[in-house]
């Protein structure tokens, strides 16, 4: 859609403030598109807003998503202001339409929200020093501690099975049994990576299936691009990107934010020599997490954290080579052979995870014990 016709018609159907000045695109997320707005009131002053427009394709049913939203953002709203605390920085919030609701369908099928624009903050797409990632961490720790008593099972399964590792292998082996690009011959000492490790895939499902591991309101997309920083103080204020929130493990949530934060290079680098897992910034993630779940961790989770880090790993790059192997339907890609590169780097991490695993263990356990 052109960005005269989302001017035109998208953006005047929600209840903004001020003259609309500018619309550009705006992060780097790899599915929805993102768009911020600025606004100028007759006072001068400015009010910008993040527009959004949600990929259906990967979310099939927007209003299910909306409501999630919705629901766990007011109940975190209640929950900063009856501590003190500045809700409209604190959580998103969904700006309404003049028609009432959040969710906009436009003439084409294609649907919108809308959030208002956190001011003052900073998102990080790498880690620039521990303390940022630690910050993340206590953020995201933060954020399952406060919806601990929110009622789970009132949340859609917007995608079911997202984390669901078995259910990702059986996904993956179909993308190499139909190998619809004729791509797998290229990739198969990746095909191998992953099939080599088939025995751990079930290591969190199967904890969650007999109860040894609780069932969580989770993210489930703990990348540190996800958290907004006060610009002044840097500390993780806001938790973001709530399309995933969903019933889940804790394990989830800390092994994406490993797999993304500790890695010593990016998502995407094609110098595998710079990738490797940082134990000082696991130590640092292992740390804030802790201190944001504040005690809220079974002792199980709390052992289980090394194997959180691995299997989303692990998971991810077999996400990333099953787009790659179907065409690159599902992930946004900027360059030719892009999920490629970005399975390799969750391979080479995994790799180097099994070769600190000893020293995984010892820093949860330092860790658990200095808390
Ligand atoms: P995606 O699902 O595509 O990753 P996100 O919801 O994470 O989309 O948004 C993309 C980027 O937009 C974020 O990384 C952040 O930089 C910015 N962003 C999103 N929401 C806000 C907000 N309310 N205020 C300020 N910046 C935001
Ligand atoms: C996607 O939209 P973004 O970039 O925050 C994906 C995550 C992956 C991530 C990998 C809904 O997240 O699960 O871990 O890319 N989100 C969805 O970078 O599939
Ligand atoms: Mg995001």
């Amino acid at each position: 859609m052109e960005m005269e016709e989302i001017r035109a018609q998208v953006v005047p159907a929600f209840q903004t403030e001020g003259v609309l000045e500018e619309i550009g695109p705006h992060g780097n997320g790899h599915i929805n598109e993102t768009y911020k707005v600025c606004f100028r009131l007759d006072t001068g002053e400015r009010r910008r807003y993040i527009l959004q427009r949600i990929n259906t394709d990967v979310f099939k049913n927007p209003w299910f998503l909306t409501e999630n939203i919705e629901n766990v953002t007011s109940f975190l709203r209640k929950k900063s202001a009856r501590s003190g605390g500045d809700p409209l920085r604190e959580t998103l919030s969904l700006v309404p339409l003049q028609s009432g609701g959040t969710l906009l369908e436009d003439a084409y099928g294609n649907y919108w929200r809308m959030y208002l624009f956190i001011e003052d903050t900073i998102c990080l797409e790498n880690v620039e020093k521990p303390e940022d990632l630690y910050s993340s961490a206590f953020a995201f720790g933060n954020f399952q501690r406060l919806l601990a008593d929110f009622p789970a099972a009132s949340l859609h399964e917007v995608i079911p099975n997202f984390h669901h590792t078995p259910s990702r292998y059986e996904d993956f082996n179909q993308a190499v049994r139909e190998d619809v690009c004729g791509r797998a011959e290229r990739v198969a000492e990746e095909i191998r990576f992953i099939r080599e490790r088939e025995a751990d895939l079930s290591a969190i499902s199967a904890c969650l299936a007999d109860g040894s591991l609780p069932l969580r309101v989770t993210h489930n997309d703990t990348k540190l691009n996800n958290i907004l920083f006060d610009a002044v103080t840097g500390k993780g204020i806001c938790v973001i990107d709530l399309d995933t929130v969903m019933p889940g493990s804790a394990l989830y949530d800390f092994g994406d934010a490993i797999r993304f934060g500790a890695s010593t290079g990016a998502e995407d680098e094609k110098d595998l020599d710079q990738i490797s897992c940082s134990l000082e910034l696991f130590e640092a993630y292992t740390r804030g997490y802790l201190k944001g779940c504040d005690g809220s961790l079974t002792e199980q989770e709390i052992h289980m954290l090394p194997m959180g880090a691995k299997l989303m790993t692990l998971e991810c790059g077999m996400r990333f080579l099953t787009d790659y192997l179907q065409g690159d339907t599902y992930f946004r890609i900027h360059r030719e052979e892009h999920n490629l590169d970005r399975a390799r780097t969750q391979f080479k991490l995994v790799r180097d995870m099994e070769e600190k695993w000893e020293e995984m263990v010892k820093i949860v356990e330092r860790v658990r014990e200095s808390d």
